[in-house]
């Protein structure tokens, strides 16, 4: 072992080079894929490529490992060359703990079936805080200390000037003397990094500060009742337990999801259908579907991403009472669930469907569902993760086949029950 550590350490100063390097691709390579896996423009665009950039970013996640513990292992030797430097001192402190705090909680979100969904949302909460902190930081570090920017002695890794014992060659260009040559270089550094700095708080300050206000439930920060784009006239009159909410009103906050435009309805582009292997069809207009009974029920609603919605108090059909008004015939084994944006499926077997708490939601703590978050109907299914809850929902369709949902097509797991769900 000894033995292994004096090797890996000697010319430790290149190999220092090399493992920032590695690690500086690695996590650029993590940066552009996270974000374009949260960002809803990607979404649309990628389908199916979306499960394997997840993949990348997953494998190229644990690859982190390897530059981690790379460095730990020269460490020793590299803090006692920072002597002095607590600059450079805390600045390593910082880049190995979001480093590891990035992968301990990928770890989580790429086995939150394992997790369960507590600890999910916790994960994302810390993955998106330190991205949200450190990737500012990154930029930042990456651009104010390219080497032209960088005074030579204020570098901290550098294959140059190792004392006695290691040998490896003085790479780069020689020093420029501290003469008033330096001067110029100095002010422009100085100019570039406050622009740097200025320029990253506009960008990225502002998607911070809506993230903490989302992730720490400020009222009002997503608030989509009030920019809904729907125009169903009448609006559903709620239930004595839908308002107020007999769940105390929804904790945590949706992200909208969509895999197309984000569609509106109103009076004369929507109807709801239920047909297929059926002794009646029925399809219902605005008018028609809100005079239907409604029930309560208060679910969370948990998103394989990590983040949940808890208490949510859904307002709608039970699936099951519309099954039986229909009157579901012999040889019907799955029920096909179809969006009005017209691309986004899934499927429930029959006994799922006929599950008591999966419900035709009509209404979310008293309010009509507004279009970004499906309404005005939505299936919930709170004993599944959330992408069996079509949103935008205006069609059921009993077949005699299978379906593979959008979705389960590109990856996901046709099993979508919570760990601890009653499966049927
Ligand atoms: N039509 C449609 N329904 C959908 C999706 C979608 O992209 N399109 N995404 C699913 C996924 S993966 C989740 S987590 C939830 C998100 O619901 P929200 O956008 O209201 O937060 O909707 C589900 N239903
Ligand atoms: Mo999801």
């Amino acid at each position: 072992m000894k033995n292994i550590l004096t090797k890996i350490r000697k010319g430790y100063g290149k190999k220092l080079v090399s493992i920032h390097m590695w690690n500086a691709w690695l996590v650029l390579f993590l940066a552009l894929s996270g974000l374009m896996l949260v960002g809803g423009f990607w979404r649309e665009i990628l389908g199916e490529g979306r499960v394997w950039l997840k993949w990348g970013h997953i494998v190229f996640g644990l690859a982190l490992l390897i530059p981690v513990v790379y460095y730990l292992l020269l460490a020793a030797k590299h803090w006692k060359r920072l002597k002095g430097k607590s600059g450079q001192k805390a600045n390593v402190i910082f880049v190995l703990t979001l480093l590891t705090g990035w992968l301990i909680s990928g770890v989580v979100l790429w086995q939150f079936r394992l997790a369960g969904p507590r600890a999910a949302n916790a994960a994302l909460f810390v993955h998106d805080l330190l991205t949200w902190v450190g990737l500012p930081v990154i930029i930042y570090h990456s651009i104010t200390r390219v080497k032209w920017l960088k005074e030579p002695n204020k570098r901290s890794i550098t294959a140059e000037t190792v004392p006695a014992g290691d040998s490896p060659a003085p790479i780069g260009r020689p020093r420029p003397a501290a003469s008033s040559e330096a001067q110029p270089m100095y002010t422009r550094r100085g100019f570039i990094k406050v622009a740097v700095g200025a320029g990253l708080a506009v960008t990225l300050g502002p998607t911070f500060v809506r993230w903490i206000g989302k992730s720490l439930q400020f009222p009002g920060t997503a608030d989509y009742a009030a920019s809904n784009a729907n125009a169903l006239i009448p609006d559903p009159v709620p239930l004595a337990e839908s308002a107020p909410p007999i769940g105390g009103g929804a904790e945590g906050s949706f992200r909208v999801y969509t895999v197309t435009d984000i569609p509106a309805f109103d009076n004369s582009n929507w109807s709801f259908t239920i047909d297929g292997l059926v002794d009646k069809k029925f399809t219902w207009n605005w008018e028609e579907f809100v005079k239907l009974q409604r029930e309560v029920q208060v679910s969370d609603f948990h998103c394989v991403t990590g983040w949940s919605v808890y208490k949510n108090t859904w307002e709608g059909l039970p699936l099951y009472k519309l099954l039986d008004m229909a009157g579901v015939q012999d040889e019907a084994v799955t029920v096909k669930l179809y969006s009005g944006d017209g691309v986004y499926t899934d499927s429930l077997t029959l006994a799922q469907a006929r599950m008591e708490d999966i419900m035709v939601a009509v209404m979310h703590d008293g309010k009509p569902i507004p279009n970004q978050l499906g309404g005005p109907v939505r299936l919930v299914t709170p004993q599944m993760y959330a992408y069996k809850s079509v949103k935008w929902l205006n069609r059921i369709e009993l077949i005699a086949g299978d379906h593979v949902g959008y979705w389960e097509q590109r990856g996901y797991d046709i099993d979508a029950w919570l760990p601890n769900a009653k499966r049927v």
